[in-house]
């Protein structure tokens, strides 16, 4: 991977803040590669393989998939796209994540996307999915509202002392988000 030069923006937030929501948009307007760690993980599960019960009962509990797990998959997501820009949805979710991913692909961040929603709105939201995801219920969700206070919000934190992070306030419409999502991604000529 370190001989491919690619570009990686880290695209975090709470449970149900609308990440994978506003990755689609961005795709259609900036040509990004989007990467939802969650996707590809829950792709490993149904794909039958030999760590596939594993991340299913990680993933049902609202914890974090061990780092090496979760980093094979994207390194391997992005060396199969031709594309050189991606959105990683979801990770990294700890302080190891981080440190893993950097470690082994050498990739630092342009910029955080941080999509940032009170927990009453993003459970209201999740609830209202309907994608039969095992996690989407009451009791796991307010374990992923724990696991991200605890471990992911640390991580914002860290890139927010590099400078890193741009914050957009997800509790407006899907619209009014993509607007804030949109002056991101629009280069200034200052
Ligand atoms: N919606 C979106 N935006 C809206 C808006 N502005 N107004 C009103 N409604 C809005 O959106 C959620 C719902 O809200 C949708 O119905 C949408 O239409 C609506 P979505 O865009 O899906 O939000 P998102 O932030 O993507 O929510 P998601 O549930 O996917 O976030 P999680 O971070 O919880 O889920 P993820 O898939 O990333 O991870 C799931 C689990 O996988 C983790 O808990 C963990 O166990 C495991 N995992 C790892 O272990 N390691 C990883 O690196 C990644 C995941
Ligand atoms: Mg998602």
């Amino acid at each position: 991977l370190a001989e491919k030069k690619v570009k990686v923006v880290f695209v975090l937030g709470g449970p149900g803040s609308g990440k994978g929501t506003q990755c689609a948009n961005i795709v259609k307007h900036f040509g990004y590669t989007h990467l939802s760690a969650g996707d590809l993980l829950r792709a490993e599960i149904k794909s039958g393989s030999e760590n596939g019960n594993m991340i299913q009962s990680m993933i049902k509990e609202g914890k974090i998939v061990p780092s090496e797990v979760t980093i094979k998959l994207l390194q391997r997501a992005i060396l199969e796209d031709s594309n050189d820009k991606f959105l990683i949805d979801g990770f990294p979710r700890n302080e190891e994540n981080r440190a893993a991913f950097e470690a082994v692909t050498k990739i630092e961040p342009e910029f955080v996307l941080f999509f940032d929603c009170s927990e009453e709105e993003m459970e209201r939201r999740i609830l209202n999915r309907n994608q039969g995801r095992e996690d989407d219920n009451v009791e796991t969700i307010r374990k992923r509202f724990k696991v991200f206070l605890e471990s992911s919000l640390p991580v914002i934190e860290y890139y927010e002392s590099k400078g890193k992070v741009r914050k957009i306030d997800a509790a407006q419409s899907i619209e009014e988000v993509f607007e804030a999502v949109k002056a991101v991604f629009t280069p200034t000529n200052e």
